[in-house]
């Protein structure tokens, strides 16, 4: 089984946490979709990483189906519950993670076209997906110790990549403002996995 993917994506960040978390064993190829030489669209129709290829040659994306099913192959470790209300309450805070990476994202592409190109209105739309995206995340998680529930989820995994990736791209935006997921994401970052799966590039 191999993944595919770079060093500074989110996403792929999130499905090297959930090998780690899982003890699987998986090779890693590093391929980013922007450079030239990249394969990636040869393979994910969308051009897109994370892609994890099996075996056999079939072939997962994108990040939310290739956890579900890592959680799936392995019993121990299991980072999204099976009860249908827990398991949607982990989901929907994969979808807010992801969603306000997707936000910081399109802002670091608008900002590489050039000055004229950019458009300030389309980056504080995005911008403002963050801000009440940090909210949401600061409010949903209150006193909690983890995302939901008594454990550490993927919901977890998902914020403390998306956190991360703020910091990486964006430095500018405080987000330990909010004491709260400030907290979370310092204990993350305790966890071997989150520390050797920070984004550099
Ligand atoms: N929903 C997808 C998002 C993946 C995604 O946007 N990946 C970015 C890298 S951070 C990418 O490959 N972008 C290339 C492109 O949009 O052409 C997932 O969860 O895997």
């Amino acid at each position: 089984m191999k993944l595919i993917g770079s060093l500074t994506s989110p996403f792929v960040r999130k499905v090297r946490v959930v090998l780690l978390e899982k003890k699987i064993e998986c090779g890693f190829e590093v391929d980013s979709p922007w450079t030239p030489e990249s394969n990636v669209s040869n393979i994910n129709p969308l051009g897109k990483i994370p892609v994890l290829v099996l075996d056999d040659g079939a072939v997962i994306f994108d990040s939310r189906v290739i956890s579900e099913y890592l959680d799936h192959m392995a019993p121990n470790n299991k980072l999204i519950p099976s009860p249908n209300r827990e398991r949607i309450e982990v989901k929907r805070w994969e979808a807010l993670a992801d969603g306000v990476c997707d936000a910081a994202a399109l802002i670091f592409l608008e900002k590489k076209r050039t000055k004229a190109k950019q458009s300030a209105e389309w980056i504080a739309r995005q911008k403002d997906k963050i801000v009440r995206g940090l909210d949401y995340m600061t409010q949903q998680l209150g006193e909690n110790s983890w995302c939901t529930g008594t454990h550490f989820s993927l919901a977890d995994i998902c914020v403390g990549c998306t956190l991360g990736y703020l910091t990486f791209r964006f430095p500018e935006i405080d987000w330990r403002e909010y004491p709260n997921l400030a907290r979370l994401n310092d204990k993350l970052m305790q966890r071997p996995t989150f520390a050797e799966t920070a984004p550099k590039g």
